[in-house]
C-alpha cells in the first residue's frame, strides 16, 4: 500500500458513488457512501493481497487450511481500517465529506456466518494468522442467510431472515476460474481400466458447481492479506428444454433444486446437532470443493503428491468438516491412483481435529443409510477405514470386547464423526486445559489410551485488535499512553500496566473510561430498547448463546430472588444493579425461548415497579451480535460465566470481558480456570460445584432437587413464581416447562440437569461478594485494572503460535 493520500481517498469515494449510484456525494444515502468507502478501502489492499500470495508461492510455504462450517467475522470495514492503521486519516477524510466514521461503519451488516464461540474463534484465528504472517486460508460456506436477526416482540424472540447480501458485499471477489464440481448420490461402479487395475466410478449422480468467493483478511500493519474462501453453489447447466426425455428433465430440475438449497441458510444451532440431510450436503459440498482445489493448487507447483502434507495441513473445526478425511482419500485413490497405504499415510499426516464440546447432543453421528445414499463412494472409503481400524483394535485389545463397541467408526447403524476425525488425523486438541483433561479422562479416554501422542491442548484466545483496539478506543488509547502500542501485536505486554494499579490517578482514569463506556452502552440501550439505565449502577452482563448449560436461568432466578428481598425489605442496603442479557435461542429450542420470555417478563415487572426505585434494572439487548458485542464488553463491570462446571469447553466471551476490565463471576469451568490462574482468585468471584463433582453426580443419575425445593423457602418461592402468575399474568402455563425442568426433567432426563438449584445459594453468596467489593471503589478499580493487565495469555496470537509450533509447523512469510 502506498502512503495514505487524503485527497485521493476522498476523490475515490466520490468516484465510486458516482459510478455506482450516479449521484454526487452530497445527495448519496449513508448506505451509498458506505459502499463508496468500502470499495475505496478494498482498493487500498488489493496490491498487498496479490503480493502476499505471490510471496507464498515464491517462498513455497506450507499453508494451513482452516475448515469450518462457521466464520463469524462480523463487520469488515472498521476492522480493515484499524488493521491498515488508517483510522485517524480516514476519520478526518470522512469528516471533510460530512460524515463520521461510526455512522458509516453502522451501515455495514454483520457477516454473521456463525452461531457463537466456535464461529467467532475461527474469525479471531484468521485475524491472528494474518497479523503473525502465516500462510492460511479459511474455507467455509457463503450462506445466503446467516444467523437470523432477533426481534423481541411482546417479550418473545422472533426470527427474521438475515439477508446480509442484499446490498452486495463490497469486500468479496468471485473467483469463477476456481469453480469445481461436487457430486452427490448415484452409485459406485467398479471398472477395469486399460492397465488392468480396478477403478471406482460414481455414476448417475447429481452434481453442483461450487464457486468460491474470496474475502481479504488483513494483518495488523504488516501488509499481509490472507483469504477467507467461502463457497457458493450454482446449478450445472444441463437444462435442455428441447429434451422430452422425462428422466433427463427431472434430473435437471433436481440438480437445480440442490444448487438452490445447499448454501441457502446457516443452521442456527449452537452446541446441538439437528441431523438434517441438508446439513450433511453442506458439509460435503464445502469440504469437497476446498480439498479438490487445495490438491490441484499443490500439484500446480509440486511434482510429488506423496509429499502433500509437507505443504498442506487441514485443521478441522470440530467434526463438521470430518468428511475431509475420506474425501482426501478418495482423491488420492481415485484421481491419483495411489495405493491405500500411501494414501492413508498422506491423509493422516495432513489432518488435525479440534474438539469444541462434550455436550452429547452436539456429538455428530449420521445414520449409515443416509450417509451411504448421499455419499456412496465416501461411504465405501469410510467402511474400509473402519475395517482396518477394527483390526488394529483387535490386535491391541483382543480380550476387550467393549473396545470395538466404544471406538468403532461405524456402529449401531451410525457413522461416528468424532471417531473418524480422531483415527484419520495426527492431532486431537481440546480448547482449554480443563476441557482437554476431561476429553482425555472421560469422553475420549479409549482413544487417548490408544493414541496418547495425538492429544494436546490449545487454550482459546481472542483478537485484541477487534475487542480492544476497535471496540474500546478510549481504553485502547489510554493503554497505549501508558505502555506504548506494542500490546496491539503482543498482548503479554499488558502486564506492564500492573504498577499503575497502585497509582490513584491512573485508577481514576481507568474507571472514568469505564464510566464513559457505560454511558455509551446506556445510550445504545435507550435507543434500541427504550429503557433508561443508570451508568452509576453495577453493569452485570451475561451475553452469549442461550443454552440451558450456560444457565441464564440461574441468573434470572437470582434476580427474582433479589426482587423478593427488596419487596420484603425496602430499606435494605442495596447497591443499584443493571442486569444485562443478550442471547439468541436456536429457533426450535423451546426451553431456551421460554427463558428469553422469562427474562423479558421479569424485566417488565421490575423495571416498572416504583417501589424498587430503579435499584434493579433488567435489560434484554435485542439481536446480540459481533458489532454490538464490542460496545457491551467495553461497558461491563461484572462478567457472568456461570455454566455448569464441565459443560463449557472454553468460552471466549469471558476473555473479552477480562480484556476490557470486567471481573469474572463464574464457575470453575472452561477457560475460567485459566483466567483465574492469571488474575488471582481474589480478583474474581468463583462459586459452585466443581467439574469432578458434577461428573460424579451425573454418573449417579443426578441429584434430588426436590429436597432443596422443600427445605429452602427462598428457592421454593422463586421456583413457584414461575407458575403462580407473578411474571405471566396472561398465562400461568407459560413457564411451566422451566418449572418442570428444574423439578422433574422430561423423557428420562434428570431433574435440574444443570444443577441450577444446587448452585443457587453459592451463586447468591458470590453475588453478595460482588456488591460488597463494588462498594470499595479503590479495591474494585485495582481488580478491574489487574484483569486488563493479566489478560496477555488470552490473545489468539498466543493460541495461533501454539498451533503453529505443535501442530501446523508453518513458517512466516518474508515480506
Ligand atoms: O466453541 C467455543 C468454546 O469457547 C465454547 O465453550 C463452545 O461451547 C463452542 C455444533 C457448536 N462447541 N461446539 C459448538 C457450534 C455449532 C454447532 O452446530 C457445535 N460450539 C462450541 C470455541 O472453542
Amino acid at each position: 500500500m502506498q502512503e495514505f493520500d487524503k485527497k485521493e481517498f476522498k476523490k475515490n469515494v466520490e468516484e465510486y458513488v458516482g459510478v455506482f449510484f450516479r449521484k454526487p456525494i452530497e445527495e448519496a444515502s449513508r448506505q451509498q457512501v458506505y459502499q463508496g468507502v468500502a470499495y475505496t478501502v478494498k482498493n487500498m489492499i488489493i496490491d498487498d493481497w496479490l503480493e502476499t500470495h505471490k510471496a507464498y508461492e515464491e517462498q513455497d510455504l506450507k499453508t494451513v487450511y482452516y475448515l469450518s462450517m462457521e466464520f463469524l467475522v462480523g463487520r469488515a470495514l472498521g476492522n480493515m481500517i484499524t488493521n491498515l492503521k488508517a483510522d485517524t486519516s480516514i476519520r478526518e477524510a470522512l469528516e471533510e465529506l460530512g460524515y463520521d466514521l461510526e455512522t458509516i461503519e453502522d451501515e455495514e451488516p454483520d457477516a454473521a456466518l456463525g452461531n457463537g464461540g466456535l464461529g467467532r474463534l475461527a474469525a479471531c484465528f484468521l485475524d491472528s494468522l494474518s497479523t503473525l504472517g502465516y500462510p492460511a486460508y479459511g474455507c467455509g460456506i457463503r450462506y445466503k442467510y446467516g444467523m437470523f436477526e432477533q426481534k423481541i416482540e411482546n417479550g418473545y424472540q422472533v426470527e427474521v431472515p438475515d439477508n446480509w447480501l442484499k446490498n452486495g458485499n463490497p469486500f468479496e471477489i468471485k473467483r469463477s476460474e476456481y469453480a469445481t464440481t461436487v457430486k452427490f448420490g448415484g452409485y459406485v461402479r467398479m471398472i477395469r481400466d486399460e492397465y488392468g487395475n480396478d477403478r471406482f466410478v460414481q455414476e448417475n449422480y447429481q452434481s453442483v458447481r461450487a464457486i468460491p468467493y474470496d474475502m481479504p483478511i488483513l494483518g495488523y500493519g504488516n501488509h499481509v492479506v490472507n483469504t477467507l474462501r467461502i463457497w457458493d453453489a450454482e446449478a450445472i447447466d444441463t437444462f435442455n428444454l428441447d429434451s422430452f426425455d422425462k428422466g433427463e428433465y427431472e434430473k435437471a430440475v433436481e440438480q437445480q433444486n440442490l444448487a438452490r438449497t445447499i448454501c441457502e441458510v446457516l443452521y442456527p444451532n449452537d452446541n446441538h446437532i439437528a441431523g438434517k440431510e441438508l446439513r450433511l450436503k453442506q458439509q460435503y459440498f464445502f469440504v469437497s470443493a476446498s480439498i479438490q482445489r487445495v490438491v490441484a493448487k499443490y500439484m500446480e507447483a509440486h511434482e510429488d503428491i506423496h509429499k502433500l502434507y509437507e505443504k498442506v495441513v487441514f485443521q478441522l473445526n470440530d467434526t463438521h468438516p470430518t468428511v475431509t478425511v475420506p474425501e482426501l482419500m478418495r482423491i488420492l485413490l481415485d484421481d491419483y491412483y495411489l495405493g491405500w497405504e500411501e494414501a492413508w499415510d498422506i491423509t493422516t499426516k495432513a489432518c488435525a481435529y479440534t474438539n469444541h464440546t462434550i455436550m452429547s447432543e452436539a456429538l455428530e453421528k449420521w445414520p449409515i443409510e443416509l450417509f451411504k445414499r448421499l455419499l456412496p463412494r465416501i461411504y465405501q472409503i469410510v467402511e474400509e477405514i473402519n475395517r482396518r481400524f477394527i483390526l488394529q483394535i483387535l490386535k491391541e485389545y483382543s480380550s476387550d470386547a467393549k473396545k470395538i463397541e466404544k471406538m468403532a467408526i461405524l456402529y449401531d447403524g451410525q457413522v461416528r464423526m468424532a471417531n473418524l476425525a480422531i483415527v484419520g488425523g495426527f492431532s486431537v486438541n481440546g480448547v482449554a486445559k480443563l476441557h482437554t483433561e476431561i476429553l482425555k479422562k472421560q469422553e475420549l479416554r479409549d482413544f487417548y489410551e490408544m493414541f496418547p501422542w495425538k492429544f494436546n491442548n490449545k487454550t482459546n484466545g481472542i483478537t485484541q485488535r477487534r475487542f480492544l483496539l476497535h471496540g474500546n478506543p478510549m481504553l485502547a488509547s489510554w493503554v497505549t499512553g501508558k505502555i506504548g502500542e506494542g500490546w496491539i501485536t503482543d498482548l503479554s505486554l499488558m502486564e506492564k500496566l500492573m504498577p499503575y494499579t497502585e497509582d490513584e490517578q491512573s485508577r481514576k482514569e481507568f474507571m472514568d473510561i469505564k464510566y464513559r463506556n457505560k454511558v455509551r452502552l446506556a445510550a445504545y440501550i435507550k435507543e434500541n430498547n427504550g429503557i433508561a439505565v443508570n451508568p452509576d449502577s453495577i453493569f452485570d452482563v451475561q451475553v452469549k448463546r442461550l443454552h440451558e448449560y450456560k444457565r441464564q436461568l440461574l441468573n434470572i432466578l437470582h434476580v427474582m430472588h433479589l426482587y423478593n428481598k427488596l419487596k420484603d425489605n425496602p430499606d435494605m442496603e442495596f447497591y443499584p444493579r443493571t442486569f444485562i442479557f443478550g442471547a439468541k435461542a436456536s429457533a426450535g429450542y423451546e426451553r431456551a425461548k421460554a427463558i428469553i420470555k422469562l427474562i423479558n417478563s421479569v424485566a417488565e415487572v421490575i423495571n416498572n415497579d416504583e417501589d424498587i426505585q430503579d435499584k434493579i434494572k433488567v435489560v434484554f439487548i435485542e439481536n446480540y451480535r459481533v458489532s454490538n458485542a464490542e460496545i457491551i464488553f467495553a461497558a461491563a463491570d461484572v462478567s457472568e460465566q456461570i455454566s455448569t462446571a464441565s459443560k463449557e469447553a472454553s468460552g471466549t466471551g469471558n476473555m473479552k470481558f477480562m480484556l476490557n476490565g470486567a471481573l469474572t463471576l463464574g464457575t470453575l469451568d472452561g477457560a475460567n480456570v485459566e483466567i483465574v490462574e492469571e488474575v488471582g482468585e481474589e480478583n474474581a468471584f468463583l462459586f459452585g460445584l466443581h467439574s469432578d463433582e458434577v461428573i460424579e453426580y451425573e454418573q449417579q443419575g443426578g441429584y434430588n432437587p426436590r429436597e432443596l425445593y422443600n427445605s429452602d423457602r427462598d428457592i421454593k418461592r422463586v421456583v413457584d413464581q414461575l407458575v403462580d402468575g407473578t411474571y405471566s399474568r396472561e398465562d400461568k402455563a407459560l413457564f411451566a416447562p422451566l418449572y418442570e425442568s428444574l423439578l422433574a426433567g422430561k423423557g428420562g432426563e434428570p431433574a435440574d440437569r444443570y444443577f441450577i438449584l444446587k448452585d443457587f445459594r453459592a451463586y447468591e453468596a458470590a453475588q453478595e461478594k460482588v456488591e460488597k467489593a463494588y462498594r470499595n471503589m479503590e479495591g474494585w478499580a485495582k481488580a478491574a485494572m489487574k484483569n486488563t493487565a493479566k489478560c496477555g495469555k488470552f490473545s489468539s496470537d498466543r493460541t495461533i503460535e501454539e498451533y503453529v509450533k505443535d501442530i501446523w509447523h508453518l513458517s512466516k512469510v518474508q515480506k
